[in-house]
This record gives structure tokens, C-alpha cells and sequence, in this order.
């Protein structure tokens, strides 16, 4: 129904990983009252990376972009509350972090990231891409079915 929580695909890029922004990041997250369904810290590689970023295949800075996203691990998770997908992207702030910082201080790119590249946090922008991008790293988190995370055993 209407009144249904939506999730999201959130994730924590290398540079935010390697920054030690996670803890700050994940404070955000409950702070603004997103439950953390699932989460996974992986290491992208040429393929995966290439695949998640399809759209931007064709783009200049594609390979760039694939080798910062490969650069180190990253933490991928899957949020879950009212209006996720719009919220989440409002809280991460604009592409390039480096107008976040003047434009959107408070936001957690300006927070963590550093240019229009490296920009330390991921949010899915639409409900296709959020399925998309939820079932490209998890298998199992379906439809409106609440998944128990291991904190919450
Ligand atoms: O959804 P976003 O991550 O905010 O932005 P997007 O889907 O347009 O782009 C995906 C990622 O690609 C973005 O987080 C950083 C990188 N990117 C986007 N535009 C540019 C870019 N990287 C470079 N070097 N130059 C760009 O113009």
C-alpha cells in the first residue's frame, strides 16, 4: 500500500572507507531513522564495477570512475524507511562534493567526499534503480518483506 516503507541501495565508496567516515556515516543513517537491512562490505572489481555504472559506459570519465570504484572496498547496504530513495539522495547532497560542501554543507557528501568523482557515498535515484541495484548485491531482500538484519537476532 501507499503507507509501505521503501528501501534503497546505500553505499560507502573507497574513499569513504578508507577515511574512516564510516561510523559518521552510519550515525547519519539511524539519526534520520533509516533501518540498515542488510549490509556487505565488498570489493568491486573491473566487472562488477562496469556493470553497477552500465548507464555510464559510454561517458568520458567512465574509466576513471571504474578505477576509483575499484580502488578499495567499499560497504554496500540496503536502507529501509518512508520515502528512502528521495530522502537518502537529499541527505548525501549533489554530485559533485565539492559544490556539496558550498552549496549543501551539511550534507554527507560535503562531509566525506572531495570533487564531482570522488564523492564517498552512493544512493540509488529512482524506485527501478533501487530494485536494480538492491538485488545486484543481495539476493534475497524482496518486496515489502522485512528483513532481519544479524544486530536485531
Ligand atoms: O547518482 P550520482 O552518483 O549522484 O551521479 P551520477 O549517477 O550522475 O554519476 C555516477 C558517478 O559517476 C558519480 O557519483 C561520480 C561519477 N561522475 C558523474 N559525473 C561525473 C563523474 N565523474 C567525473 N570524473 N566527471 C563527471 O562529469
Amino acid at each position: 500500500g501507499s503507507k509501505e516503507k521503501e528501501k534503497t541501495l546505500a553505499m560507502i565508496k573507497p574513499d569513504g572507507l578508507l577515511g574512516n567516515y564510516t561510523e559518521r556515516i552510519k550515525d547519519v543513517i539511524v539519526d534520520y531513522g533509516f533501518s540498515i537491512l542488510r549490509e556487505i562490505t565488498t570489493q568491486l572489481d573491473q566487472d562488477s564495477a562496469s556493470r553497477f555504472y552500465a548507464e555510464h559506459s559510454s561517458k568520458r570519465f567512465f574509466p576513471s570512475l571504474i578505477k576509483y570504484m575499484t580502488s578499495g572496498p567499499v560497504l554496500v547496504m540496503v536502507l529501509e524507511k518512508d520515502n528512502a530513495i528521495a530522502d537518502w539522495r537529499t541527505l548525501i547532497g549533489p554530485t559533485d562534493a565539492y559544490k556539496a560542501k558550498i552549496t549543501n554543507p551539511n550534507s554527507i557528501r560535503a562531509m566525506c567526499g572531495q570533487d564531482l568523482e570522488k564523492n564517498c557515498v552512493h544512493g540509488s535515484d529512482s524506485r527501478l534503480s533501487a530494485q536494480r541495484e538492491i538485488s545486484f548485491f543481495f539476493e534475497d531482500v524482496s518486496s515489502g518483506e522485512r528483513i532481519t538484519t544479524h544486530d536485531e537476532l
